[in-house]
């Protein structure tokens, strides 16, 4: 299914990076999530294909997003322009989180995060865990989250992001920003939770 792709031994640098980096902030690490200056970190598919967007979920003029287009002709159809397979650290109880962008008055459609758990590194094989959920925008960030639990060996976890259109043809468009994978079991370890309390 996938293409070869040039950017590869970079993003699993980048991988190993932000592996090194945030392997005790809490999360997992899904590479380039906040999507700051291209969609390095993603494998692209679909016509017409995702761009970088300059369009950020916080207003960050130093970061952006990934747009996604659906110009499918028959009613009704998800695509999903953007896949990641992240490997999760821990077993446990996690998230995955994501916000999403719709122009206001779009024609008849929402954005799509679809996860599965898998024990292959390259996430092909079998799913344990599996979900999504819908992010509905109409000219505003919508922030969306599910909770899954990771069962060991299934401990790497196939990210999609999708974009349905309700309506035949024409063409709808929306950005995602922010997607990241909370490891809940690390933030109770650390304790972050009890030093928010009161
Ligand atoms: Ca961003």
């Amino acid at each position: 299914m996938s293409e070869p792709n040039p950017s590869l031994a970079v993003s699993a640098f980048l991988f190993a990076m932000a592996l090194a980096s945030t392997a005790q902030a809490g999360t997992a690490v899904v590479v380039n999530g906040n999507f700051d200056t291209s969609l390095l970190g993603w494998d692209l598919s679909g016509t017409p294909a995702p761009t970088w967007s300059m369009l950020d979920y916080q207003n960050n003029p130093g970061s952006g997003s990934a747009l996604l287009s659906n110009a499918e002709a028959q009613a009704g159809a998800r695509l999903y322009p953007l896949r990641q397979c992240v490997s999760l650290a821990t077993a446990g109880s996690h998230a995955i989180e994501a916000d999403g962008f719709l122009p206001a008055g779009h024609a008849g459609g929402r954005l799509v995060v679809s996860f599965a758990t898998r024990a292959v590194a390259d996430c092909s094989g079998g799913a344990n865990s599996l979900g999504g959920y819908f992010v509905q925008s109409n000219g505003s960030w919508v922030h969306g989250s599910m909770d899954f639990v990771v069962n060991p060996p299934f401990t790497y976890l196939d990210v999609t992001l999708g974009i349905e259109k309700d309506g035949a043809g024409g063409l709808l468009s929306g950005n995602f920003d922010a997607v990241q994978v909370i490891d809940r079991e690390r933030i109770f370890a650390n304790g972050f939770e009890v030093a928010d309390l009161p």
